[in-house]
């Protein structure tokens, strides 16, 4: 399977996107209005501020595709999946979970769905993601593989590695860096010798595709000429994509007065809201605001159902927690 064609109708697309960005923001503001009550045990990375990225890209993707991914990856996982009940069952730790409760926020993983995993440690997914694809490519199917990663995993040896073998090996993987500028508080100036990762990676044998937009149609378009050069070339590609994290680095507060950065900063990246922008561009479609509205609602309802759910579930007992880890 390839990726999914645009479809025709650029008001259904941008619908869907929508709803999909709204899905994962909302979530995260669930947690966020619940996380107090020390129900909610994992720690969390919170996607704010990147839902464009996650929503614009996934949305490309066939069912066959595979997506590796960080430990921030709520926005991703709810892009791919749209299943609030897992998502929050996981984030409670419960039984009903996928993963019964055993990966929390930071290990997300459901293969069957092409969500293949995510990892705490920084750019250890990039190099499975890249055996993955050497997998497609041997099993002669059609599969591309996506390993998004943050601005901070190209500081680590194993990346430029995994990117010389998929150059080399001229592997079907779309290598999507989710560019925040910072790793926890240190900005790129502190941690990389060059200026600018996009004309590093420009030297290897691979097309790199650079945006700083936060409109999720725009990087759905960037994602699928992505997909058209990784198929007619049989090369890699690298999308250096720009974005600004609205809340700390761990935690589910706003930290503009830790010292590293600035409220002004925020200020000026919330003109430009994914959420909000697709908001405003179904209004300038011709989308009624009582349409949208419906579309919130039932996103809402479905939050809210699945949080009491999750809320309501048993943990898994003692045995379950003991299989599948490695110990
Ligand atoms: C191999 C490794 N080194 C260090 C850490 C500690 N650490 C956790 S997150 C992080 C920053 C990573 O930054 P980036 O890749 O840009 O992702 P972001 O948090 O900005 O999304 C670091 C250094 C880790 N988890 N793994
Ligand atoms: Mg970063």
């Amino acid at each position: 399977m390839g990726f999914s064609p645009k479809p025709t109708d650029a008001l259904k697309l941008n619908l869907e996107l929508y709803r999909k960005l709204y899905l994962a923001r909302q979530a995260e503001e669930s947690i966020r209005a619940h996380y107090a009550e020390n129900e909610m045990k994992t720690p969390m990375h919170m996607s704010m501020g990147e839902e464009a990225i996650a929503v614009g890209v996934v949305s490309v993707l066939g069912p066959d595709d595979q997506i590796f991914a960080t430990y921030r990856s709520h926005a991703i996982y709810l892009a791919r999946t749209e299943d609030s009940d897992d998502f929050f069952a996981e984030m409670y730790g419960k039984e009903t979970a996928r993963l019964k409760g055993k990966g929390g926020s930071m290990h997300m993983c459901d293969p069957e769905r092409g969500f293949m995993g995510t990892s705490a440690i920084v750019a250890s997914a990039i190099p499975v993601a890249v055996g993955a694809a050497f997998a497609s490519r041997k099993q002669g199917n059609d599969t591309i593989t996506v390993a998004f990663f943050g601005d901070g995993a190209c500081d680590e040896g194993v990346f430029w590695e995994s990117l010389n073998l998929a150059c080399l090996m001229k592997l079907p993987v779309l290598f999507v860096c989710e560019d925040n500028g910072l790793a926890v508080h240190t900005p790129q100036s502190l941690r990389q010798g060059y200026r600018s990762i996009a004309a590093i990676v420009s030297k290897f044998n691979c097309q790199v595709l650079e945006e700083t937009s936060t409109d999720a149609e725009v990087i759905y378009d960037l994602t699928r000429k992505a997909i058209n050069l990784i198929k007619a070339n049989r090369q890699p590609v690298f999308m250096h994509l720009q974005y600004y994290r609205y809340l700390e680095h761990v935690g589910v507060n706003e930290d503009f007065d830790a010292g590293y950065r600035s409220r002004k900063e925020f200020e000026e990246w919330r003109q430009v809201d994914p959420v909000n922008l697709q908001r405003k561009k179904l209004l300038g479609n011709g989308t009624s605001e009582t349409e949208i509205a419906k579309i919130e609602t039932k996103i809402d309802r479905q939050i809210e159902n699945s949080l009491k759910k999750a809320k309501d579930a048993p943990f898994a007992n003692d045995a379950e927690l003991c299989r599948g880890v490695f110990s």
